[in-house]
């Protein structure tokens, strides 16, 4: 009988959510970055293995945002929603922090959640053994049993962790087409690939002051797609850096863009990227693409 099961993937920022989502996906679709606060929207992942459809969702890292910061405020309540709609949580720890204040604090809050809950060590290629152990039996004393350790950039775990998340999915039926990978449209994971190039080309605190988006997206008569983006900064000053020299930053941003969104859509893309100032583009309701800003911030 076909079943599904959709699970959260949640932690604190950088623990690796996002890695491993794609390695359980098999291909990239999350972007991934050594900065925190790269996710901002939960994106989910459909799996199917034999008759399971194992839906993930990969989540925005918890913290405490700033009350006056509205970007903060939604990357953490994406986090939080994402486990409304869950039958599972897979909380993940960062083999290299451990139980902090930080980590104790969000399983505090999640046991709240009533749903039940994974603990996944990860990054065990970055710790030695003895420190592993010593998360093992902190998370033991914390009354946890499914304590999972895993490296989701070396994929150690990961297909044992596939399976046991596989069967936790018993809900009758699938609920997406089989070959569906995901819910989120080409469109907003396009500008989140951008934005990923961004994250990782850009230096402190630039990325957290720009947002993409997607503003046309055309299959073309031969099948190519053809993308304009507009990469909004606050200031005159980022859109220098952002462009670089003789347009150099925004090339080579663009070439990296554009081969990751081919290799998810299949296709040649043709993408076009602006760069624009929009002083207050975070405060801009209409620069959240993915997320009901209006319901998200009144329900805060
Ligand atoms: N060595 C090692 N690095 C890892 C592992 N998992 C993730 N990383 C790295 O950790 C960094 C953060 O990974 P992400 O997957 O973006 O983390 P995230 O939890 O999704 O982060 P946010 O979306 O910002 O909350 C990246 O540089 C990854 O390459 C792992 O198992 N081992
Ligand atoms: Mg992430």
């Amino acid at each position: 009988m076909k079943t599904h099961g959709i699970i959260a993937i949640v932690g604190a920022p950088n623990a690796g959510k996002s890695t491993l989502t794609n390695a359980l996906l098999g291909q990239k679709l999350s972007i991934v970055s050594p900065k925190v606060q790269t996710t901002r929207n939960s994106i989910k992942a459909i799996i199917v293995e034999g008759l399971t459809q194992l839906i993930l969702i990969d989540t925005p890292g918890i913290f405490i945002p700033r009350d006056d910061k509205i970007l903060e405020r939604i990357i953490v309540k994406s986090a939080w929603q994402a486990l409304r709609e869950s039958n599972h949580i897979c909380f993940l720890i960062d083999a290299t922090v451990g139980l902090n204040v930080e980590n104790l604090r969000i399983i505090a809050d999640l046991k709240k959640e009533n749903l039940p809950l994974t603990i996944l060590i990860n990054k065990i290629d970055l710790v030695k053994k003895s420190r592993l152990l010593e998360i093992f039996a902190g998370c033991a004393d914390l009354g946890f049993e499914d304590i999972i350790p895993i490296s989701a950039e070396t994929k150690d775990g990961v297909e044992k962790l596939k399976k046991f998340l596989c069967a936790k999915c018993q809900n009758p039926n699938w609920i997406y087409d089989e070959d569906q990978i995901t819910d989120a449209p080409m469109r907003f994971i396009a500008s989140e690939i951008t934005r990923e190039k961004l994250f990782l080309k850009l230096n402190q605190e630039l990325p957290y002051s720009l947002t993409v988006k997607t503003d046309s997206y055309e299959i073309l008569n031969n099948k190519e797609i053809k993308i304009h983006q507009t990469i909004y900064v606050t200031k005159e000053s980022q859109k220098s850096i952002v462009v670089g020299k003789n347009g150099s930053m925004i090339k080579e941003i663009g070439q990296e863009a554009r081969q990751d969104i081919g290799e998810i859509a299949g296709t040649k893309i043709h993408l076009f990227l602006f760069v624009k100032i929009k002083k207050d583009w975070m405060n801009d309701v209409e620069s959240y693409e993915m997320v009901d800003v209006e319901k998200m911030i009144k329900k805060f």
